[in-house]
């Protein structure tokens, strides 16, 4: 091994934090100064990597849950060894194209384990990795999957309420390999943490079944004895280390100034000499560099002896852990289907959606009895989305496959994301739909990273009943649809809940909203081609006698509004069809001619939806007409609220008469 000191190993990413965030003229150099020392003895002594194999399974997890200080990460990476990560990409931080992104991005960096920036985010979605390693673990043995989730959090992401859902899961769980670095430097944007925060950090961790400890994060010797402490601990660990933002910088050290601005030209001259290092920008010495990759490989003999380990497990085990990796699905997953299709059409089922999709959930943990992944943010008994054969996760039963999230939405979406990053497992989390408003950050972030989860919301309208307006969404269909890359689906029977579930567990690349009801619906369907129509993201469920007049649109719940008032306009002699649209952005997004085969011509147009117009006219007009809701629900049962609002047949056959 190279012997140089590890301060200049640490300097090294000062240096290079600094000169990438001058050239940039943006960017946050304080953190990456103050957290250097952290992650050098963290990078080269314990964290358990190979730089040449970013995507090592059993390798150890690292996330910068403060995402801002991502040139400390990207100088971790160029100087490990990642072979993506040249000193050219870190001359081009913040530029458009570079790996080098203002805040890391997974799914365009290699080596970078999850998209942090918002604050609060990475440590909730480390959760999740911590957890989907345990449950691994106990399925396929510490030969195979025995790693640690290191994290490095700052002041901020310890002050936003996702922190407190996420750290009282870990601890609950005993997620004792999940070990968290906090940067504790007292600063943030508009000045001293003291200013907004005097919560005890240590105390706060330690009450929610941490160990926690508090030692001095420019201190090499004390960190890594700490980080050895945290490795033997039967509970997760939070270490706050105590630093100074900027560290190195004669006038803005210690101060908000070092926080997310480019030093200066003379601070940055001064920082350099003050820390002894070249004021060549972009300049690290060939020693300091040669230690780094010795770091940057230091993890390859254990991944090799992982490989053999790998290779004596029989060929079905390592072909198991392989597709599961790979979030493929099994091929028993397609059959169980069908054959659960085949049944509903002998025997057609009146439900709610949400129990129809408890039926289809049935089959489905069956066919994949390890990887479906299910849980609820406490309304277990109303989301169905609980196999009768899943017992639940606890520290205790790691092979539980539902876990009880608690009241916890946000905390729940994020480690949902973190548990697909890691692999083994396809999460679906359950909640009321109206609450995805306490989960958003994170669905974002899904549909940003392109993480293929599974959102089971149930109680989706003014059809959820007496619980009222509070209870009740109206502007969330139109909410998540806006997001790009949300896929929402909102099945109109029991054939369709099969048909999108389906769809849902085979998207690997972005998340789905299932859209479940509270109240019954009949079933509609009396098809079930192996060419999934509901894949279109809409359908002719019901043909017009002729060329049609009339062109009703509805999803979910309505689209039994929309057959009702079809029977009633036919018998008017009024030609009329009727589409379903399970997913309106899906529909849309469809090319052209298919799409406006399934639009139709019928000159008037008409969408029924219980849920705000917002979405609707890209596919009726402006001048088409929306049967929905404009205002907040109210609290009444289910039947009369759908007169009150006016999302009836006969509402829509009024409407559709006025045209003819
Ligand atoms: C959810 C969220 N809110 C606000 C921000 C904007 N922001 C970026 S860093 C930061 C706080 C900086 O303080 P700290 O977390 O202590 O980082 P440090 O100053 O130590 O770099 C804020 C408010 C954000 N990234 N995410």
């Amino acid at each position: 091994m190279t012997q140089v000191d590890h301060s200049r190993m640490a300097n090294a990413i000062r240096g290079l934090a600094m000169d990438a965030v001058e050239k940039a003229k943006s960017g946050h150099p304080g953190l990456p100064m103050g957290a250097a020392d952290i992650a050098t003895v963290l990078f080269t002594q314990f964290l358990k990597y190979d730089a040449l194999a970013p995507a090592w399974p059993d390798r150890d997890r690292f996330v910068l849950s403060a995402g801002h200080g991502s040139m400390l990460l990207y100088a971790l990476l160029y100087l490990t060894g990642n072979p993506d990560m040249t000193l050219e990409q870190i001359k081009q931080f913040r530029q458009l194209g570079s790996l080098t992104p203002g805040h890391p991005e997974n799914f365009h960096t290699s080596g970078v384990e999850t998209t942090t920036g918002p604050l609060g985010q990475g440590i909730a979605t480390s959760v999740g990795m911590a957890l989907a390693e345990k449950m691994l673990a106990a399925e396929f043995g510490k030969k195979i999957v025995d790693h640690h989730t290191y994290v490095l959090a700052s002041d901020g992401d310890l002050m936003e309420g996702v922190s407190q859902e996420a750290i009282a899961m870990a601890g609950h769980w005993k997620l004792n390999k999940l070990i968290v670095l906090y940067d504790d430097n007292g600063i943030t944007i508009d000045g001293p943490l003291s200013i907004a925060d005097s919560v005890d950090q240590v105390k706060r961790f330690k009450s929610a079944g941490w160990a926690a400890e508090l030692i001095d994060g420019q201190d090499q010797a004390a960190i890594a004895a700490a980080i050895a402490r945290a490795q033997k601990s039967s509970k997760p660990s939070l270490i706050a280390c105590r630093t100074t933002i900027g560290f190195g910088a004669p006038h803005k050290a210690g101060t908000a100034k070092a926080h997310g601005e480019a030093l200066g030209a003379d601070e940055l001259k001064a920082a350099k000499d003050k820390l002894g290092i070249s004021q060549e920008a972009f300049s690290v010495p060939d020693d300091v560099v040669k230690a780094w990759r010795e770091a940057g490989h230091r993890g390859a003999a254990a991944r090799k002896e992982w490989d053999a380990r790998f290779a004596e497990l029989g060929p079905r085990k390592r072909a198991e852990f392989e597709r599961r990796l790979r979030h493929e699905r099994p091929v028993s997953l397609a059959k169980a289907l069908k054959a659960h299709k085949k049944a509903l059409l002998e025997t057609p089922m009146t439900a709610a959606t949400r129990k129809s999709s408890e039926a289809a959930i049935e089959v489905i943990a069956a066919a994949m009895p390890f990887e479906f992944l299910a849980g609820s943010a406490d309304l277990t008994g109303s989301n169905n989305n609980k196999a009768k054969s899943a017992e639940a996760f606890s520290a205790k039963t790691p092979k539980g496959r539902f876990i009880h999230y608690g009241i916890r939405e946000h905390g729940m979406a994020a480690a949902m994301n973190g548990i697909f990053l890691h692999g083994g497992f396809a999460p679906n989390g359950a909640t009321f739909l109206v609450f995805t408003d306490y989960a958003r950050p994170a669905m974002r972030l899904a549909a940003l990273m392109g993480t293929g989860v599974v959102y089971v919301m149930t109680h989706d309208s003014i059809g959820l009943g007496e619980d009222g307006p509070t209870h009740q969404p109206v502007e969330h269909l139109a909410a998540l649809r806006a997001i790009p890359n949300m896929r929402v689906l909102r099945p109109c029977d029991a054939i369709e809940v099969a048909e999108c579930w389906e769809l849902a567990l085979n998207r690997i690349d972005g998340p789905t909203v299932l859209v479940l009801t509270r109240q019954n619906l009949p079933q509609l369907r009396t098809t079930a081609p192996d060419a999934n129509p509901c894949s279109h993201g809409g359908y002719e469920l019901v043909a017009a006698q002729g060329e049609a007049k009339v062109s009703l649109f509805a999803s979910g719940s309505e689209v039994e509004v929309a057959v009702a008032a079809q029977k009633q306009l036919a018998e008017r002699g009024i030609s009329t069809r009727v589409v379903s649209v399970p997913s309106l952005e899906l529909l849309l997004a469809q090319p052209a001619d298919r799409r406006q085969a399934i639009i139709g011509q019928a000159p008037i147009k008409i969408a029924i939806e219980a849920a705000v117009r917002w979405g609707w006219d890209a596919l009726i007009g402006t001048d088409g007409d929306f049967i929905g809701m404009h205002s907040f629900g109210a609290s009444a049962p289910a039947k009369e609220l759908y007169k009150k609002f006016g999302i009836t047949a006969e509402a829509v056959v009024t409407a559709a008469m006025k045209r003819v």
